[in-house]
């Protein structure tokens, strides 16, 4: 059974007040799944220590992307081992804001993922079709050719210790939230491609999950929990969505 996981994606929001209020606000009281905090970078020192003081194992802290490269010239990037080194155990790879707006590739997301794990980390890959995809009819299509970059650069076993969280690109920040339907069928797909190690990993999915919407999309057989954007800036709503999973 794949163990369920909600992970906040903060994006490029927040500051040091705000990490601190969050914490203060947020209760894991009735939580009975894994949750991750992934802040921007200069943040990760901070939320690791709001972690630590909250002393839950189902508590972790993630970054929302890394250098594929381990070390050296490469101005402006922050590895893996890094990440490691602050206590992160989850790294989002592969988000479409990432894909569309910084030209990452499924190809250098692959190398991504691959880093993450190397490093002992949990990589969390984002896959998703755009709105024009999915109304061409070609939405597992694109799923898939996102998956399979991943397996042609990392090979079958890439999917044991990994995350694959479905974000459609039309349901991100948009309010427009994909049918509890229209993500299981995406879902059972990603499940079948992974093979052997399908039936373990966590299976999230992305784009405008709140607290309204969450009770009826983890009701669905292949959602094992949720990537949430703008509802995890809310302590409240947040703690909300962790409960109804
Ligand atoms: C999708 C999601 C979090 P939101 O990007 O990864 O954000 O919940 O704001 O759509």
């Amino acid at each position: 059974m794949p163990k369920p996981l909600v992970a906040a994606n903060w994006k490029m929001n927040g500051s040091r007040a705000f990490v601190e209020e969050f914490f203060g606000a947020f209760d894991l009281a009735g939580v009975e799944v894994d949750v991750a905090i992934c802040p921007p970078f200069p943040y990760l020192s901070l939320v690791a220590d709001c972690v630590a003081s909250v002393a839950s194992e189902r508590l972790s802290v993630g970054a929302q992307n890394a250098s594929q490269e381990e070390s050296g010239a490469y101005t402006g990037e922050v590895s893996t081992g890094m990440l490691a080194d602050f206590g992160v155990q989850y790294v989002i790879v592969g988000h479409s804001e990432r894909r569309s707006r910084y030209g990452e590739s499924s190809e250098l997301v692959a190398e991504k993922f691959s880093a993450v794990k190397r490093a002992g980390l949990v990589p969390i890959l984002c896959v998703g079709e755009t709105l024009e995809e999915r109304e061409g009819g070609h939405t597992l299509e694109v799923v898939r050719a996102q998956l399979e970059a991943v397996t042609d650069f990392a090979g079958n076993d890439a999917w044991h210790g990994a995350v694959v969280a479905y974000e459609p690109v039309w349901a991100i920040g948009t309010g427009k939230t994909a049918t509890p339907e229209q993500a299981q069928e995406v879902h059972r797909f990603i499940r079948e491609k992974l093979g052997e190690a399908g039936a373990e990993t966590p299976l999230l999915y992305g784009g405008s999950v709140k607290g309204a919407n969450a009770g009826a999309l983890f009701a669905q057989a292949d959602i094992d929990g949720a990537l949430v954007g703008g509802a995890s800036l809310d302590a409240k709503e947040f703690a909300g969505i962790c409960r109804a999973a």
